[in-house]
């Protein structure tokens, strides 16, 4: 069993040993740690590519690229419109892994166009035990998640970060805005707007971690436990916020916020033979 500081050597030496590398920067824990670590060991030799994307928060674009401008790294930006692919829109399982896909293949071009020998993104071993039709695009297209490689675990990764003066060591998860929708639940602009607005409302009110999880008219809302009780409290303003963004009915889901509440209705053959 490696010690914390093993591993981070461990990181430290696959990174050096890799000359030059184009990153996927989402501005999360994990990417920004590996920005960091790979800025020690490889000075300007690191790109960060940060993607607009149809699934994920403005605002965590935004956030990504002024974070990799404050570090000193290169930063280039790309787009990416993820639901003009109807495997994508059509929001089954197997999304993830299209949505992967188009997301690996174009770092790839961008890694083969500017002269980067190496794809790298920030999936760690937590994620190994999570349902993640994606892992398989990665694992195809040949990008390298060096902190997994290093055997590197959430606790440990936010423990360096904050040593490291990483200023995102305590950020709540975020994840694609296709995880708010039941599968088979079509997708399109609106709905993921309809959940993104209802969410960044949420989280100005205090709730940081929330999922708002759009079953066609109703929304069932998760909030951490220990938020629930005040949630009640601001049940009212919540209520007609919610109702204005285009839902009729709001919940709250008494089991508070969990990662993967729409996997639990998954078959569980198929969530066997797909993970990881
Ligand atoms: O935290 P929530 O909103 O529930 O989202 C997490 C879920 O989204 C995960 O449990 C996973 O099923 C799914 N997901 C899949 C991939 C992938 O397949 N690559 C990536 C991110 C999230």
């Amino acid at each position: 069993n490696k010690t914390l500081n093993e591993k981070n050597e461990q990181l430290g030496e696959i990174l050096s040993g890799m000359g030059r590398v184009l990153i996927a920067f989402s501005g999360g824990v994990d990417s920004s740690f590996l920005l960091k670590r790979a800025q020690q060991e490889l000075g300007d030799d690191v790109l960060a590519v940060v993607v607009a994307s149809e699934l994920f928060r403005n605002e965590e674009f935004d956030g990504a690229v002024k974070l990799a401008e404050n570090m000193g790294v290169r930063v280039l930006k790309t787009e990416m419109k993820e639901l003009e692919n109807p495997a994508i829109a059509a929001n089954t399982p197997e999304s993830w892994y299209h949505s992967k896909k188009m997301l690996y293949s174009r770092l790839n071009n961008l890694a083969e166009e500017m002269g980067y020998p190496y794809v790298l993104d920030g999936m760690i071993m937590d994620d190994m035990d999570d349902f993640r039709p994606g892992l398989k695009a990665r694992t195809e297209e040949g990008a390298r998640s060096v902190l997994q490689e290093a055997g590197m675990y959430k606790q440990e990764i936010r423990e360096l970060s904050k040593q490291l003066d990483v200023p995102v060591w305590n950020k709540p998860a975020s994840c694609s805005l296709a995880s708010r929708f039941p599968y088979g639940t079509k997708i399109n602009r609106e709905k993921v707007s309809q959940v993104n607005e209802a969410e960044l409302f949420l989280i100005k009110l205090g709730f940081e971690m929330v999922r708002v999880r759009y079953h066609e008219n109703v929304a069932r809302i998760e909030v951490t436990e220990d938020k629930i009780a005040d949630f009640l409290v601001k049940r009212e303003q919540i209520q007609m916020k919610l109702v204005s963004l285009g839902f009729d009915y709001v919940s709250v889901d008494l089991k508070g916020y969990r990662t993967g509440s729409m996997n639990e209705v998954l078959p569980k053959e198929q969530m066997e033979t797909e993970i990881g």
